[in-house]
């Protein structure tokens, strides 16, 4: 579709992770038995995901591609409905790309992002938290984005 000159428009998202031990309750029959913690890495608007207000980031985004540390069975994780976020367990801690892509009629490149999967506190205030986290802020801008991004951003 045609696009709109002059018009850029950005949507603000957060990415990152959450941690916690893993309890011996939380644990499956195939979990194996030198994971630690669990976790799950996701993005979502800067609300939180199914609280009010929360913008549903499926209006513009397709899907995610989360890719894991090969010592992970399938460790490429495409997520195509919200929330775009996976749940693991692990031992440790490793780079995560996060690749997001736009609906077709977008006609947008996809973004790569990159997180360090946080499982340990790093600061001495974080000591005796039982839940870790670390997210990032971003912005995600279309310049000059097509009608029909135009009409799926502003649709609600
Ligand atoms: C490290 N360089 O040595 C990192 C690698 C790998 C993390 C971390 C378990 C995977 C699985 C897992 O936590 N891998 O068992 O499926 O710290």
């Amino acid at each position: 579709s045609k696009r709109i000159k002059t018009l850029s428009i950005s949507r603000p998202v957060i990415y990152g992770n959450s941690a916690r031990h893993l309890k011996d309750g939380d644990r499956k029959p195939d979990t194996p038995p030198e994971h630690t913690h669990k976790w799950s890495v996701f993005v979502r608007s800067p609300l939180g995901e199914g609280k009010a207000g929360d913008e549903d980031l499926s209006l513009y985004i397709k899907k995610v591609v989360f890719k894991l540390h090969d010592t992970y069975p399938n460790s490429t994780r495409s997520i195509e409905v919200p929330p775009f976020e996976v749940e693991e367990t692990g031992w440790g801690e490793f780079e995560i790309g996060i690749k997001i892509f736009f609906h077709n009629d977008a006609n947008e490149k996809n973004i790569s992002l990159y997180h360090h999967l946080r499982l340990h506190p790093y600061k001495e205030e974080d000591k005796d938290k039982d839940v870790i986290k670390s997210l990032q802020y971003d912005e995600i801008v279309f310049n000059e984005p097509t009608e029909l991004l135009f009409e799926r951003l502003t649709s609600k």
